[in-house]
């Protein structure tokens, strides 16, 4: 805080103690009101904000408003996370695995008993040395996915990866659930992942761009989050991409909030067909010689390769508009206008990352960078493609300089094997199976002991059911969590972790713009006998005689001291550690030139001095990597593959003729807020929302407001239903992350009675290249839901001595 803003902030006290006098407050009075509420900064996933305490307790939370540009309701929901009755209060052990009776079957359906911190940490040390014992260190599991807690430097699941790394490693995960198959194939394309990288600044679209895609990409809604802590700044680029004319069109089974806020044309794809659209496009744009052929020249390789695909030459089907509007329900007449107004216009296709969570999820951005390619944008103001706009403050122009990072995991892994996410059930139930997996072979160790923190497995893995019945065939499940999530009542011992509220941690902002440090200051003590996640693995490594080497003899504060000391706050800036954490925050300038920046332009200007990471500088259109590979399913050039679930499956639609798609939530982070009253907001009687066109609920005679049950072979579920027309016919969506809540937890595959989508969608892989998730690849039905029981989900297990 700079000194003006102090001295403004003291005058506003005064003048507020000056106010109350005149109303007959006492000056003793008015002070002690002064001195009883303290505003304290700290910064999450929704926002940097101030805490209000009072007597110990937060009673409000505001927005640091000259950090967030436009602030959401999220925020505030952080107020109850220290009350929230679903918070663990002590270290619990489920009943019969403390009697050691082991009985894996029974996990999530017995009490808890209260043990002490000693007691729970020798017993989740015992269990690491008999997995150790029977199967060396491949039989530990550490499945502590994402990083998605918290924004902080002392991530949970960095805390369990240095953990393990000091005792020789544990099997961990590879790749991810956001990005599994995009993030394994572009780097070959065009020799980044493209997703996590700066995008083209949003000054150069405000004044080039003339038509923008937005593929599946609903930034309104995705950029309410972030994975360091978001500026919302993204929100006042977008007014002024209202106001600069661009035309939007909207290719997405959903009328998004974006496509309502940009008033776009909406294009109602069927669900997993994108790829065919794109090919028919590439093949209009081709056979009418409307191509960039200098571009694909220049810039590209293989394009002679994929040519007899695209023109049938090779499986005797041409991808021509007549086939794809078939697959894609989109008429011939209007791929062919999409294609004609995307090569006759400045156009920037932003894509997403929910069409490559789908069976052959490998394709898609691989055949946007074609399409992009044969526009011949790539590389020009306000043109091609970024697979990024809307995360992160995508279009967010960069500072270059150097904020805060999070702790290392350290090395000392000797396991070496790293299962592709998405993979977490197969490899508990198939222990010595192969998998192949980017042009190698991963073979399943036996697990007996997995651990989780920081991540949500029944939250995140496809199959609620199938991950259940492999959780029952673990020796050991320990999860470390700040509240009595599903994974936690799953588990055999549950650590209860403080949350960031309760201690202090640095974070920096955003992965973009890197323009700020904030301090995350502890604001009120621990809840109970919780402990930061810190500690926890520090005492765990402790009993394997590492404590020294997990900790360094450092304290969290000086962690963080350590941190901000190779920022360019401290370095270049010569802002004093004491002097930030005081303030709470550290803001830099972004030079103007950032705001110039235009992914892939020095490649355009010179590909030969700036040639991009690929095989051959060029884009590749055509891998001879990918092509050695040999898959069935993957290829070396884009392809069309029929998803094994979609619409356009006779069989499959008789039984189930509801495509399911699971976007990312509105009123969470995944998994997160679930147990919050911000979920009022939009729960049906307290059931997560399935939303489905008029002529659907008409044909499945329901209504809105109405309770109804989801299903298929793999699960069922309650949902509430919301009729809208913003959802194309033929799909309904639910958002990913309720809590799952069985109604009969003895019963398998019992009914949810919450609406976690993860009970009905498949844990296929995307292919044999990525082994990524499918989750947007399901088919279900909806029926009458019958006699509906309370739901549970945010309730406490029964603890015995508690
Ligand atoms: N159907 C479907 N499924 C999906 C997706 C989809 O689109 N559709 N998306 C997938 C994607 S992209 C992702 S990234 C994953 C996300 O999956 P996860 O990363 O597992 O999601 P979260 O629910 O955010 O999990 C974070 C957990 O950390 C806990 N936590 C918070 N703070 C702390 C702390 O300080 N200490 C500890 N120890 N724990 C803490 C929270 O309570 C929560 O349980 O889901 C995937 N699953
Ligand atoms: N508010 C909020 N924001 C978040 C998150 C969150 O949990 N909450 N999570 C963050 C994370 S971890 C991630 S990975 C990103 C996810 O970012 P995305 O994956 O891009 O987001 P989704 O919401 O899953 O999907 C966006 C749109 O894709 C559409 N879609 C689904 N299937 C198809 C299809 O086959 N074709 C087409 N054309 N469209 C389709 C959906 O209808 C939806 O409108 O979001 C991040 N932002
Ligand atoms: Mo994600």
């Amino acid at each position: 805080m700079n000194n003006s803003r102090r001295d403004f902030l003291k005058k506003g006290a005064l003048g507020t103690t000056a106010i109350a006098l005149s109303g007959g407050v006492s000056g003793a009075a008015a002070n002690i009101m002064e001195s009883r509420t303290t505003k304290i900064p700290s910064a999450s996933h929704f926002g940097a904000f101030h805490a209000h305490v009072r007597d110990g307790k937060i009673v409000d939370i505001t927005s640091q408003l000259d950090s967030d540009a436009n602030p959401t309701v999220l925020v505030k929901s952080l107020a109850d996370r220290t009350t929230n009755n679903s918070r663990v209060k002590y270290p619990c052990v489920r009943k019969s695995y403390l009697e050691g009776k082991g009985k894996g079957e029974l996990r999530g359906k017995e009490e808890f008993v209260r043990v002490s911190w000693d007691k729970a940490l020798d017993l989740v040390a015992n269990s690491i040395k008999k997995a150790q014992e029977k199967g060396g260190n491949k039989a530990l599991y550490n499945a502590s996915y994402g990083g998605w807690s918290h924004p902080g430097a002392f991530k949970p699941n960095t805390m369990a990866g240095r953990f393990f790394n000091q005792i020789g490693g544990a099997v961990r995960t590879s790749g991810e659930y956001s990005n599994g198959a995009a993030g394994q194939v572009n780097p070959t394309l065009v020799g980044d992942m493209e997703v996590y990288s700066v995008q083209t600044a949003h000054e150069q679209i405000i004044a080039n761009t003339k038509v923008m895609i937005l593929w599946g990409c609903d930034m309104y809604k995705t950029q309410r989050v972030g994975y360091s802590v978001p500026n919302h700044r993204c929100y006042d680029a977008y007014e002024e991409y209202k106001k600069a004319g661009i035309k939007f069109i909207s290719i997405d089974p959903i009328y998004t909030v974006s496509a309502s806020e940009f008033k776009a044309d909406w294009i109602k794809i069927r669900p997993g067909s994108d790829v065919a659209l794109m090919l028919a496009m590439m093949n209009y744009l081709y056979k009418s010689k409307k191509y960039d052929k200098a571009f694909i020249e220049k810039y590209t390789y293989g394009f002679d390769k994929f040519l007899p695909y695209l023109l049938g030459k090779e499986d005797g089907i041409e991808k021509t508009p007549k086939w794809a509007s078939k697959i894609t329900e989109i008429p011939e007449e209007t791929i062919k206008q999409l294609a004609d107004t995307m090569v006759s216009n400045r156009t920037f296709i932003a894509g997403n990352w929910s069409l490559q969570r789908a069976h052959h999820g490998e394709q898609v951005d691989w055949s946007i960078i074609t399409l992009a390619s044969m526009l011949g944008q790539v590389g020009l103001p306000g043109g091609g493609f970024g697979f990024s706009m809307h995360y992160e403050g995508g279009g967010d122009a960069n500072s270059g300089k150097a904020t805060v990072g999070g702790m290392s995991q350290g090395g000392g892994d000797k396991v070496n094997i790293a299962i592709p996410a998405s993979r977490m059930s197969d490899l508990i139930l198939k222990p010595g199976h192969t998998v192949t997996y980017k042009g190698s072979k991963i073979v399943y160790p036996k697990v007996e002991f997995m651990l989780s923190a920081g991540g949500s497995p029944i939250g995140h893995q496809p199959d609620v059911n199938e991950l259940i019945e492999a959780m029952r065939t673990l020796d050991t499940l320990v999860v470390v969590e700040p509240w009595w999530t599903p994974s936690a009542k799953m588990a055999d011992i549950v650590l209860p972790a403080t949350t960031t509220l309760e201690r202090d941690d640095v974070a920096g902002g955003m992965s973009y713009s890197n323009d700020r440090i904030y301090a995350m200051k502890k604001i009120v003590e621990p809840v109970f006998e919780s402990k930061d996640d810190y500690e926890i693995f520090a005492l765990l490594a402790k009993r394997f005689g590492k404590e020294k080497k997990f900790t360094r003899g450092r304290t969290p504060l000086e962690w963080i001291e350590r941190l901000y000391k190779r920022s360019y706050a401290k370095k270049e800036m010569g802002i004093s550690f004491e002097e930030f954490w005081k303030q709470g925050v550290v803001k830099y300038e972004i030079p103007a030139s950032a705001r110039k920046f235009v992914r892939h332009e020095d490649f355009r200007k010179d590909p030969i001095a700036n040639p991009l990471k690929t095989e051959t500088g060029k884009i590749q259109i055509y891998s001879d990597k990918f092509a050695k590979f040999n898959y069935k399913d993957f290829k070396g050039h884009p392809t069309w593959f029929e998803p094994a679930e979609w619409l356009g499956n006779k069989k499959l639609v008789a039984k189930y003729p509801l495509h399911l798609v699971s976007p990312h939530p509105t009123y969470r982070i995944h998994s997160q807020l679930d147990n919050t009253w911000v979920q009022n907001v939009h729960k049906v009687q307290g059931r997560e929302p399935i939303r489905i066109s008029p002529n659907d609920a008409k044909k499945f005679g329901v209504k809105d407001g109405e309770i109804v049950e989801v299903y298929n072979d793999r699960g069922s579920l309650l949902a509430g239903v919301v009729v809208t027309d913003t959802i194309r016919d033929g799909v309904v969506a639910i958002e990913e992350g309720a809590w799952y809540s069985p109604e009969e937890s003895s019963k398998t595959k019992s009914r949810c009675n919450s609406g976690q989508v993860n009970v009905l969608t498949s844990s296929r892989p995307t292919s044999q290249m990525a082994q990524a998730t499918t989750a947007n690849t399901v088919l279900v039905s909806i029926r009458k839901a019958g006699t509906i029981k309370p739901n549970l989900a945010y309730q406490p297990p029964k603890i015995i001595g508690a």
